[in-house]
């Protein structure tokens, strides 16, 4: 076949692109580290042992929107400017997807317009919630944008922090996840599900690390609708 016969149409059936996932969230709740759990989780081929899992692998990943930033005692951290980027492949059928995470810092206007332009694109869009905040301040992000889906996934993240006994644990969630649930309710959004992650390596909560995967996986098998 001569290259001009390359059409645009061959080459996108030979990559398919499939789900466009968008991770939301104020800052610091860990969009960026559960985007980085999922690239560890698919090269590591630990994804295809997880429930529900199977092999994957990744096409690009691109996390250059993250600037480092000092802090007066030493320690740096680093926040997202432009959209963190991952696309990755499913081996078995050629499907490809893509999942973003803008970042969080709503008094930024180029970041503004990465939740913007995220919020129209994406198929699926995760809004995710640090369980060791108030969620009052983690509220603010969603006032801002004004193109919502109809349906949102909730990830309630950083599960290690929370303090108490499981019942209490317990209480506490089930009382935030009303909570969010009521808040998206009042803007005619519907919460389709709940996934409690942990999106740093720790021995102790392996289940939820691999809910962060889980919670992709889930994702890009569910049927548009
Ligand atoms: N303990 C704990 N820390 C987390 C978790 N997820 C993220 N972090 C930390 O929280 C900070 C902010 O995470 P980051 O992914 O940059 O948040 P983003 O601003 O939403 O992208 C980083 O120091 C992460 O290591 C988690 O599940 N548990
Ligand atoms: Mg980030």
């Amino acid at each position: 076949m001569r290259l001009e016969h390359l059409t645009i149409r061959n080459l996108s059936w030979r990559k398919k692109t499939m789900a466009i996932i968008g991770l939301m969230g104020a800052m610091n709740v860990g969009k960026t580290a559960v985007l980085k759990m999922f690239v560890d989780y698919v090269e590591k081929e630990k994804i295809s042992k997880i429930d529900g899992g199977m092999d994957c692998k990744i096409e690009k990943k691109d996390f250059k929107g993250e600037s480092e930033i000092e802090v007066k005692n030493g320690d740096g951290f680093s926040k997202t400017i432009t959209p963190n980027k991952v696309v990755f492949i499913v081996t078995k059928t050629g499907e490809s997807h893509t999942l973003f995470a803008p970042g969080g810092d709503r008094d930024r206007a180029v970041i503004r317009m990465g939740i913007i332009t995220i919020s129209r694109i994406a198929r699926e869009i995760v809004g995710l919630f640090a369980l060791d905040e108030s969620l009052k301040d983690q509220f603010k992000l969603y006032d801002l944008i004004r193109y919502m889906p109809k349906r949102i996934h909730i990830c309630l993240n950083k599960y290690d922090l929370m303090e108490g006994t499981d019942e209490e644990k317990q209480k506490e969630l089930e009382e935030k996840k009303e909570k969010i649930s009521n808040y998206f309710k009042k803007r005619r959004i519907i919460v389709e599900g709940f996934f409690l992650t942990c999106a740093i390596d720790k021995p102790n909560f392996l289940s939820h690390n691999d809910n962060t995967a889980r919670m992709i996986v889930d994702l890009v098998n569910k049927k548009p609708s």
